[in-house]
This record gives C-alpha cells, structure tokens and sequence, in this order.
C-alpha cells in the first residue's frame, strides 16, 4: 500500500483506519524546510553507526535486543537518536514537533498531557549482506497460548509506533487487523519458530507497506509484522514510539528493554522544548515504578 490519492482523508478517518487495520499511512509529517536538516543528520548518525563510532546500533544476526556493542558488525539499525552525545539535535526538535505529537493524541485518543516519551531509533540497509526479522509482535511471545495472546492484544492501546520513510522503503510487512485478534492456527505455524520467512507473502493476509519519502506508517506494534532488509536497497527510516500514560506500566517492558539510563542526565532533559520535558518526566515516573522486567522477545 502507498499514499491515498487524491483529497487526504480527515485525522478521523485516520483514526478509524488505525483502529480497524492496526496501521494507517500518512503523508507529510516532515515539515519541508525540516527535511534537508533531518536527512542530512540521518546520513551522518549512519555513517557514525556504520564505522564503528556509535555504540548503540542493531547489529546483523540479532532480530531483537539486545544488541552486540563492540566491534564494527554490519548494522541494520541506528539506536537512541536522540540521544546527547550523538550530536543531532533534529531528531528530538521533530519528535516534539506539533503535526506529528497531534497525529499520535488522535490515533491514540489521547490528550497532550498524557504524551509520555518511548524510543527513537533509525533503520537502515545493511550493506554486507541481507537480513531480516521474523514473523512477530512486539510484545507478545511466539509461543503465547491463544488466551495469552487475546490477553495481551486486549490492553496494547496506549501507544503507538512508526515508520517515517526518508528513502522509498518497503521492508515492512503486516497482516491488516491482526493488532485485534489471536493468530488462526494457519499464521500460528507461520510465525511459531525464531527463523525469519523464506518469503513474507506466504504468510495468510499479508501485505507489503510501501512508503515514499516523507510518508509515515503508523501501526500498532503488536500487530503481526515482519520484515526484509536488502543489503542493495538503501533505507533511512525514522522509526519512533509514543505512550499514553493511561496505560500506567503495560508498557514498561517493551520500552525499557532498549537501556533508557541516558535519558535522566540533565544534558539530554536541557536539551529539549518544554513539551519534551514534561513527555521525558512521563516516561521517567514509569521507569522508576518498574524493576528490571528483562526483554520482550528473543533471538
Ligand atoms: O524494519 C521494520 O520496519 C520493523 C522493525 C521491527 O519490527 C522491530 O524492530 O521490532
Ligand atoms: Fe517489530
């Protein structure tokens, strides 16, 4: 699927899409005059990534955290963006930008107040040799029985991710109201081993997620996904998260498995607008009712 043609549908017809389909596409998150700044930083966090001088990356071989820290694998994913140290101010100036945090409330159904900050990573090509992810959720194990998968499903309405291509992308694959309903035994036996898909479109109601350049896919991360990432098809792909803070801490797990202890320095609080401050101090009243609660999936 690519961008609707034609007059744009309304944030509400968004909306019912999100909830119906578990994801919606939309274009045109990236104000213009942003878009050389974030472009331009996106190729220089990569490049950091790729040689070996930024630590926090997703590394080929490892589907979920966490991550290899030390070497110079091949990567396929630059972690914690906005973080102090890299130097990019323009990823956080974005995530706090208006037209993407009013997109995220009326999806989620949420008010501003209630935005509490989760991950900003970035996903990109790997350049020696071609990976991909396994069929999954994000925060639902492969082997949950039916009850626990309903279980989980049943509460995953406080946040929401996405995708905002900068390059044409199409790694993304996801099957279309899967967000809402256990597996049939059918896409159980496609998504029950640790093994990513000789081929995505075998799976039963899966589609492809095209996007153009400045178009984002917003879905539910426990919306059954997978993806492919072609060593010769170059991808830069913002890929972020948001929580609303009704959810208290169902989300905890799935966010804090990332390593979020940078973002209590003051560095990176003083680093933000005053809508980044009070989402940053959400997330951080979550974190500090929470213990070590591991990792969501495995390698
Ligand atoms: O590459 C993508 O777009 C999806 C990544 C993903 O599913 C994940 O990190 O859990
Ligand atoms: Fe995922």
């Amino acid at each position: 699927m690519s961008a609707q043609q034609g007059p744009q549908p309304s944030e509400q017809t968004y909306k019912s899409l999100y909830d119906t389909q578990g994801f919606v596409v939309i274009p045109d998150l990236i104000p213009p005059a942003q878009f050389p700044e974030l472009f331009a930083a996106a190729e220089r966090a990569t490049a950091r990534t790729r040689e070996g001088a930024w630590p926090h990356r997703r590394t080929v071989g490892r589907q979920f955290p966490p991550f290899d820290e030390s070497g110079t694998p091949d990567v396929w994913g630059v972690q914690h963006i906005m973080h102090p140290a890299l130097g990019e101010r323009a990823f956080a100036e974005w995530y706090t930008s208006d037209a993407l945090l009013r997109t995220a409330c009326e999806l989620m159904g949420c008010g501003k107040k209630e935005l509490q900050m989760e991950l900003f990573n970035m996903l990109v090509n790997p350049e020696r040799a071609d990976f991909a992810l396994r069929w999954h959720r994000d925060d639902v194990r492969e082997d949950a029985t039916e009850d626990e998968e309903r279980e989980a499903l049943g509460k995953w309405h406080y946040g929401v991710q996405w995708n905002t291509a900068l390059l044409e992308d199409s790694c993304l694959f996801v099957v279309p109201g899967s967000h809402a309903v256990p597996r049939t035994p059918e896409q159980r036996t496609h998504s029950s081993t640790l093994a990513a898909p000789k081929d995505p479109m075998d799976m039963p109601g899966a589609i492809r997620v095209v996007l153009k350049p400045g178009e984002t896919a917003f879905y539910n991360s426990n919306i059954l996904h997978c993806a492919t990432y072609s060593s010769s098809a170059p991808r830069l792909t913002l890929h972020a998260c948001i929580g609303c803070t009704r959810g208290g801490s169902t989300r905890a797990r799935n966010i804090l498995q990332h390593g979020l202890a940078w973002m209590e320095g003051d560095e990176f609080r003083d680093s933000l607008n005053d809508q980044g401050k009070e989402m940053l101090q959400r997330l951080l009243n979550m974190k500090k009712g929470t213990g070590n609660l591991g990792y969501a999936l495995s390698n």
